[in-house]
């Protein structure tokens, strides 16, 4: 069988290190003054210091049905990674433009994995298909694999703001009132129905860390895998990596950054981070 993976770019993943085809579909920001189109050619940093100074208008857009038909290409085996279908339009336009590549090509298929998060956590979804490719599953079994995986991961965030999520309608006022204070922070976690679920308002770095390690615990985590990504926040990403190891030296961790999309909602300082409830 010959499978391809997409994701779109809220996953934070554009490249896979493994020999099976991937690409990603991206989403778009957009401001009165200027677009950027969240693919391999955007500078993060340089977006997020526009942001930073920009006062007007801005919001994200989905990529259309067009552009996941034409990630598809020709492959016969496809796995779609999402971002949450409660908060994007990403997972319906995969679905219509699976609807259409089925019935121009019946020999071909494709499965989407509503992931319920973002980033991080896709990344970890990514990565265990791409394992159960190696161990030589079938289509079906992997499709099957995937969605009783997904019950076993989790996303947990820490944001020191909350204005574009709120702008844009994907949390309330009220509850992007809880940061918005210098030093304050708010640690949540994506919640079952992939909504942003707030948990703890904490003053300052180290105890919006200790509350995320906190809740992972909660969660189920032991050891298993853990993806931070953040927001030109790298000390703070390593702080939690080593607050993790100290207690869980066997824990898998990889640090990595948020692209566009996931920069423009965490904005800058904030984190994702992934982990499975093993
Ligand atoms: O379709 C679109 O325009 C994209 C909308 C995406 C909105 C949500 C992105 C959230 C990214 C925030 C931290 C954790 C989120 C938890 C998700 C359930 C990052």
């Amino acid at each position: 069988m010959k499978f391809k993976l997409i994701s779109d770019s809220g996953s934070n993943q554009r490249i896979l290190d493994a020999s099976i085809d991937y690409t990603t579909v991206p989403l778009t920001i957009v401001t009165d003054e200027k677009t950027f189109v969240d693919d391999s050619t955007l500078d993060v940093k340089e977006m997020v210091t526009f942001l930073s100074s920009y006062k007007g208008k801005s919001g994200t857009a989905c990529p259309g049905v067009a552009d996941w038909l034409e990630a598809f290409g020709d492959a016969e085996y496809i796995f779609c990674f999402t971002i949450t279908s409660n908060l994007s339009g990403c997972y319906n336009a995969a679905g219509l433009a699976k609807e259409d590549y089925e019935s121009a090509h019946p020999d071909r298929h494709v499965h989407i994995v509503d992931s319920l998060s973002a980033g991080p956590e896709m990344k970890i979804l990514i990565e265990k298909a791409l394992e159960y490719i190696a161990q030589g599953n079938d289509y079906k079994e992997i499709c099957e694999k995937l969605e009783a995986y997904k019950q076993q991961t989790g996303l947990m965030f820490s944001l020191e703001s909350l204005q574009n999520l709120a702008n844009n309608g994907r949390v309330s006022a009220v509850t992007a009132k809880l940061a918005g204070v210098l030093g304050i922070r708010v640690v949540g976690k994506a919640s079952d129905v992939g909504t942003l679920e707030p948990m703890d308002k904490c003053r300052g770095e180290k105890k919006a860390l200790l509350a995320v390690w906190k809740h992972m615990k909660e969660m189920g985590f032991v050891k298993g895998k853990v993806r931070i990504d953040h927001c030109c926040n790298l000390p703070a990403a390593e702080q939690l990596k080593d607050m993790i190891l100290e207690e869980s030296p066997e824990a898998d961790i990889i640090i990595g950054k948020t692209y566009g999309l996931c920069s423009f909602y965490a904005e800058k300082g904030g984190l994702m981070i992934g982990f499975e409830k093993l």
